[in-house]
């Protein structure tokens, strides 16, 4: 069986670091996460990023680098996940979430990420701090 790809995007704007709650499901609601969503059949990474970004957050976004490594979700489900730059739109928490917060690099460990977030997370954050 071939993995299916869950892509995520860090997206960055004035130096902060979007977070996203989940809403959904039970085990996973109140954690925050890097939004994003599968990949549907045929589709390309970036493609589904920007697909969903859209649909959960109403925004124009451009996924810029995929930061390097993937990470374990469910068995047959691997995290990839990408920055991403806003072109338009204000995120809104439309689907799958029900709070967003814009968290720079000093608080950026005020909210509880899911497991597999947190190496992309501390990456970006360190990246943050440099720029
Ligand atoms: N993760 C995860 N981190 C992360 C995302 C976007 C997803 O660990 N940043 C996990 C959570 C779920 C699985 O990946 O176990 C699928 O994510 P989900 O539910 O956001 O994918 P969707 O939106 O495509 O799901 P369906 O609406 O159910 O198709």
């Amino acid at each position: 069986m071939s993995e299916r790809v869950v892509v995520a995007g860090a997206v960055c704007h004035r130096g902060r670091l979007l977070a996203a709650r989940r809403s959904a499901p039970e085990e996973l609601a109140g954690r925050w996460e890097l939004p994003g969503g599968k990949l549907e059949p045929g589709e390309e990474p970036e493609d589904a990023l920007v697909r969903e970004l859209r649909e959960e957050l109403g925004v124009v976004a451009r996924p810029v680098e995929r930061i390097p490594g993937r990470w374990t979700l469910k068995p047959g489900y691997v995290l990839e996940v990408w920055t991403v730059r806003l072109l338009s739109g204000d995120p809104l928490p439309l689907e799958d979430h029900d709070e967003l917060r814009w968290l720079g690099p000093d608080e950026a460990y005020t909210v509880d990420w899911l497991d597999q977030d947190r190496p992309a997370v501390a990456e970006v954050v360190r990246r943050l701090r440099e720029a």
